[in-house]
């Protein structure tokens, strides 16, 4: 039986959530196809089944999984012979901080840059919802955030100071392969691509070749979602 992914959806089928993302690259790395189950924000009745109210949910036969992180540790330890996430234990705790840094650093300084086209991007049903649970995370509006987004780019390339040191001096943040923690900044990146045109990244920047490659993998599934053409 299939593995299914309840992940979030935007109005024409736009798949942006980074969390997601973060699952589908997992889901790919373990060579394991999955159906996935679009859920608008507000859709809280469909994943009512994992008792709590955000996406994505990975549903593998009667086993249930919420949050991205416990949905990746879920696929290492349930299918063991199936190519490594994490490399280990030492890799799964270093991929950790990984996930750290990016729900906690990289995608509050992303919302700063991206809000707006995000905003635009969600269904219409969720744009009530949207703008009463994120404003006040900010404390100001949407639109105030759109308007002061080009003051918001320094501060973006500086918190990838860390990721860009490591990738001018190897092909992936996992060594010389990708693995999970790719998948972790590679999905906050897909956040914007399958939301916003606005340019994240400088080209000579070797983050830009990192993401090149990755948007090349397992097919390109990155590079065909729905979205922008990266900048
Ligand atoms: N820690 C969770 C975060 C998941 C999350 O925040 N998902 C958002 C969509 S991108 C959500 O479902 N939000 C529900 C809401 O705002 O009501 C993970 O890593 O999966």
């Amino acid at each position: 039986m299939k593995v299914v992914l309840y992940e979030l959806v935007g109005k024409d089928d736009h798949r942006f959530s980074p969390y997601a993302w973060r699952s589908r690259l997992a889901l790919a790395h373990k060579g394991l196809e999955a159906t996935y189950e679009p859920c608008r924000l507000t859709d809280k009745d469909k994943i009512a089944f994992s008792q709590q109210e955000r996406v994505p949910v990975l549903k593998d036969g009667d086993t249930v999984v919420p949050d991205s992180w416990a949905i990746a540790c879920y696929l290492e330890d349930h299918y063991p012979d199936r190519p490594s996430l994490f490399g280990g234990p030492v890799g799964r705790g270093v991929a950790r901080v990984v996930n750290a840094a990016a729900d906690t650093q990289l995608i509050p300084a992303m919302a700063r840059l991206i809000l707006g086209d995000v905003f635009a991007t969600i269904d219409p049903a969720d744009r009530e919802y949207f703008r009463k649970t994120r404003e006040p995370r900010f404390g100001v509006t949407i639109e105030a955030i759109a308007a002061g987004r080009d003051s918001q780019r320094q501060p973006w390339l500086n918190a990838l100071g860390p990721f860009r040191l490591v990738l001018k001096e190897q092909p992936f943040l996992s060594g010389t392969a990708p693995a999970y923690a790719d998948y972790i900044l590679f999905g906050t990146f897909q956040w914007a691509r399958c939301t916003s045109p606005y340019p994240l990244l400088d080209r000579d920047d070797p983050i830009y070749a990192w993401r090149e490659k990755m948007l090349d993998l397992f097919g390109g599934m990155g590079r065909k979602a729905k979205g922008y053409p990266v900048g």
